[in-house]
């Protein structure tokens, strides 16, 4: 069976949950005192998709606006982009209104990306309202998705839907004893998240 690398970053203000999507996705583990990212972190998790794997190369970025010039060393070469917001804070809609535009013109033409709206278990202090995120994802041909990290919610879903929009190999069985390389890494060292 092929096995495809495929790049994916994390973008979003600091504190939406970027990390502690990556850490639910690939260790089923959730970590109140999870520390801000500093620069990025690289881990990875490999799926099942059809007649492939996907093996996920996850640089989850620093939310922080001091780490922000570092952040096109992550999308370039990047088949998707999972840009986070928080529901309970509409600045953190605002800014990734910002990852949006900054995607569009400076990122890969082809590349999926993803809106996730993290902390949905705190429902009750909403400051995003899901309708409004919902058709500002449709208006931009992304995927949009509320997960809830702590709780284990839709995290796995959104990684699946990101797999369902990467486009099947031509010729697979070209690919059927080596890697597919989706990808281009940057050079940088890395920290891993949790
Ligand atoms: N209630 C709730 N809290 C969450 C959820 N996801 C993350 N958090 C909390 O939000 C805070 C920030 O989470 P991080 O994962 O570090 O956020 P980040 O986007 O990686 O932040 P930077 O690394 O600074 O960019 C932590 O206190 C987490 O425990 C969630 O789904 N629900
Ligand atoms: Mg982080």
């Amino acid at each position: 069976m092929a096995i495809r690398e495929l790049k994916v970053c994390l973008l979003g203000d600091t504190g939406v949950g970027k990390s502690s999507i990556v850490c639910r996705f690939v260790q089923d583990h959730f970590d109140h005192n999870i520390s801000p990212t500093i620069g990025a972190s690289f881990l990875t998790k490999t799926v099942p998709c059809g007649n492939e794997l996907h093996k996920f190369l996850i640089w989850d970025t620093a939310g922080q606006e001091r780490f922000h010039s570092l952040a096109p060393m992550y999308y370039r070469g990047s088949a998707a982009a999972v840009i986070v917001y928080d529901i309970t804070k509409l600045d953190s809609f605002q800014t990734l209104k910002k990852w949006v535009k900054e995607l569009k013109e400076h990122g890969p033409e082809d590349i999926v990306v993803a809106i996730a709206g993290n902390k949905n278990d705190l429902g009750d202090i909403r400051e995003v309202p899901m309708k409004e995120a919902k058709e500002f994802a449709e208006s931009i041909a992304a995927i949009f998705i509320e997960t809830s990290a702590r709780n284990a919610v839709n995290v796995e879903e959104l990684f699946q839907k990101i797999s369902k929009q990467i486009p099947p190999l031509e010729n697979p069985e070209v690919d059927s004893n080596e890697s597919f390389k989706l990808t281009r890494q940057p050079t940088m060292s890395s920290r891993r998240c949790c």
